[in-house]
């Protein structure tokens, strides 16, 4: 670390993730990036001695056992489970998971999500079952709008990626933001003009109270028949009823989802055998521990040194 906890000490961090071998590989990336840390289970550590803890679908009340934390880290870029965590002390900073590899990784889940519907792979799928020999034409990428809710560090660098294959890309966010090459809109009072003629739907929202059931009826109704979505965010996002019957009526024609409202998505779920849907695993893109340690370690680094991490979640925004 270069740096001591404050008290004479190396700095401490606890590891709470609840699958063991993911905590053991984030146990060696941190040896690795930080070798002066001194890093061990949450379960095995004095709480008093803790400087960080880091969190990952831990249960609540974690980090209300550690006295003298100076932050908890985010092993994921949504931090919307921590913050909910009504034992969380007030004022102590939540870093979000932001690094370059989460980034790169969405970015590619997105562009091939987004490939998928713009060449009508579901049409040319279903032929294939049918053994049906059936051309479709797909338009040019300059003629496919593609909307995409969130224009932070994942969403912002999705839609450059969309913009610079030449999809013509519309941005929505909280405040106004500015995006070279796309096409941004804010705030409620712009949502209805930010959907208009978005044929592919792509969500990287927090969960917040504001964005919970944001992707409903009314937002279904708002774009244009036969559209398409892709949620890489929360499941909390989705009203799930609403999605089937869109897709029943037409008005949704397909719909990728890579996160729910229960993890891992129930045998029984009607989301798993839905024609028109395709599940993936919460894997659009996956925390490196490499890369992601190498984040994180930095982030102490400044609050060590005394200087603002860059990636604290604000508690009033809530993400
Ligand atoms: P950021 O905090 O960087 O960006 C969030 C964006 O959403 C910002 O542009 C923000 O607006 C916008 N936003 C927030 N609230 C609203 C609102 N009420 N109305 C409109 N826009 C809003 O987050 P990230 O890009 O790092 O991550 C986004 C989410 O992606 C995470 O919270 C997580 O849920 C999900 N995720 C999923 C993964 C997966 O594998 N499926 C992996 C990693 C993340 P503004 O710019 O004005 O602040
Ligand atoms: C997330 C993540 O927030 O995996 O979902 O980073």
């Amino acid at each position: 670390m270069n740096r001591q906890s404050g008290a004479g000490r190396p700095a401490v961090l606890a590891i709470a993730i609840g699958d063991p071998v993911r905590a053991a590989e984030w146990r060696d990336a941190f040896a690795a990036a930080a070798p002066d840390l001194a890093v061990l289970p949450a379960d095995e550590a004095d709480p008093a001695a803790v400087d960080f803890l880091l969190l990952w679908r831990a249960p609540p009340g974690t980090a209300a056992r550690f006295p003298r934390l100076k932050a908890v880290l985010s092993l994921g870029a949504g931090v919307d489970a921590i913050l909910a965590d009504p034992a969380i002390p007030a004022g102590l900073p939540v870093i979000r998971m932001v690094d370059e590899a989460l980034t790169q990784g969405m970015s590619e889940y997105v562009l091939w999500q987004v490939l998928r519907y713009h060449r009508r792979e579901p049409e040319l799928a279903a032929a294939q079952r049918g053994r049906r020999w059936a051309p479709v034409a797909a338009p040019l990428a300059g003629e496919r709008c593609v909307g995409i809710m969130g224009l932070g560090e994942l969403g912002a660098a999705a839609a450059c990626r969309l913009a610079a294959c030449g999809f013509r890309v519309k941005g929505w966010s909280r405040s106004a933001r500015e995006v070279a090459g796309i096409a941004t809109f804010h705030g409620p009072a712009q949502l209805a003009a930010f959907l208009a003629g978005v044929e592919i739907l792509v969500c990287l929202l927090p969960l917040t109270p504001e964005t919970a059931g944001v992707l409903s009826a009314p937002l279904f109704a708002a774009l244009p028949r036969g559209a398409f979505l892709v949620n890489a965010a929360r499941g909390e996002h989705l009203v799930e009823a609403d999605l089937l019957a869109a897709l029943a009526s037409g008005q949704i024609a397909g719909a990728t989802l890579d996160a729910f409202r229960a993890e891992p998505l129930p045998p029984d779920h009607p989301f798993w055998s839905h024609p028109a849907i395709i599940v993936t695993p919460h894997i659009a893109s996956l925390t490196r521990p490499a890369s992601g340690a190498r984040s994180l370690v930095a982030e102490m680094r400044r609050i060590l040194a005394g200087d603002a991490p860059l990636h604290a979640a604000s508690r009033d925004r809530g993400y």
